[in-house]
C-alpha cells in the first residue's frame, strides 16, 4: 500500500523516464493464461452481453496507440506502442443500456479491478491491448489482454482484463481502497491529447 493516503500529484512533474518498462503487480499469483484460452466477458447493464473467446477476438477491428505511460510512483515510459481492440468498438457491440454510467474492469483472479466512467471508456484512445511494442503482450505486463487508458495514470490500466462490467455506480478499485483518487488524470494532459 502507498505510504500516504493522498498521492501528491505534483511529484509526477518530476517523473523519471525509464527505458525498461517496470512491472507493478499486486496479485500474489500472476495470471499466465494464453490468448488462445482467454475469455473476455462484457456484461452488466448492456443490451447484449458478450463472451469473447480467442476466435471472436480475432474478428474484431484493430487499432493502435503510441503513448507515454505514467505510474503514480513517479516513473514514466516514453512512447509505448500498444495495439489491440478499441474498447468503444466492444462497448458498441454490447450496447450500453441508458442506466449504464460506469465501467469496471476486472482482472483474472478477482484481486485487482478499477473503473472508468462510460464516457471515458468510449474515448477512441482507450484500448484493450494484446501487443506491446510490436510483440505479443508479455504476461507480466498483463498479457494476453490489458486495459490502456493513456489519459490516466498507470493504476487505471488494469492488466489481465477478463470482465468488463457496466453499472450505474462507481466501483472502487484496488488502489482506490488505499486512498488513490478514482479519477487519475495524467497532469497536463486531457483525453485525446498526444504525449
Ligand atoms: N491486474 C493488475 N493490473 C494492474 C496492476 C496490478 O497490480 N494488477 N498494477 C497497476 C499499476 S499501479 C501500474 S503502474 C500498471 C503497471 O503496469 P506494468 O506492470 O505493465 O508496468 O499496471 C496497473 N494495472
Ligand atoms: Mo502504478
Amino acid at each position: 500500500p502507498p505510504r500516504s493516503t493522498l498521492f501528491p500529484y505534483t511529484t509526477l512533474f518530476r517523473s523519471t523516464m525509464v527505458s525498461a518498462f517496470p512491472v507493478r503487480t499486486a496479485e500474489d499469483d500472476q495470471p499466465d493464461v494464453p490468448l488462445s484460452q482467454w475469455t473476455l466477458r462484457v456484461d452488466g447493464l448492456v443490451a447484449r452481453p458478450l463472451t469473447v473467446d480467442a476466435a471472436a477476438w480475432a474478428r474484431l477491428p484493430r487499432g493502435a496507440e503510441t503513448r507515454d505511460f505514467h505510474c503514480v510512483e513517479g516513473w514514466s515510459v516514453d512512447k509505448v506502442r500498444w495495439a489491440g481492440v478499441r474498447l468503444a468498438d466492444l462497448l458498441h457491440e454490447a450496447g450500453p443500456l441508458p442506466a449504464a454510467t460506469f465501467v469496471t474492469f476486472h482482472a483474472l483472479g478477482g484481486t485487482y479491478s478499477d473503473s472508468l466512467t462510460l464516457a471515458e471508456s468510449l474515448d477512441p484512445e482507450v484500448m484493450l491491448a494484446d501487443t506491446l511494442d510490436g510483440a505479443p503482450l508479455p504476461h507480466e505486463h498483463g498479457g494476453p489482454l490489458r486495459l490502456v487508458v493513456p489519459s490516466q495514470l498507470g493504476y487505471k490500466n488494469v492488466k489481465w482484463v477478463t470482465r468488463v462490467e457496466l453499472s450505474g455506480a462507481r466501483e472502487i478499485g484496488y488502489w482506490e481502497h488505499y486512498g488513490y483518487a478514482v479519477e487519475a488524470p495524467v497532469p497536463g494532459r486531457h483525453v485525446g491529447s498526444n504525449p
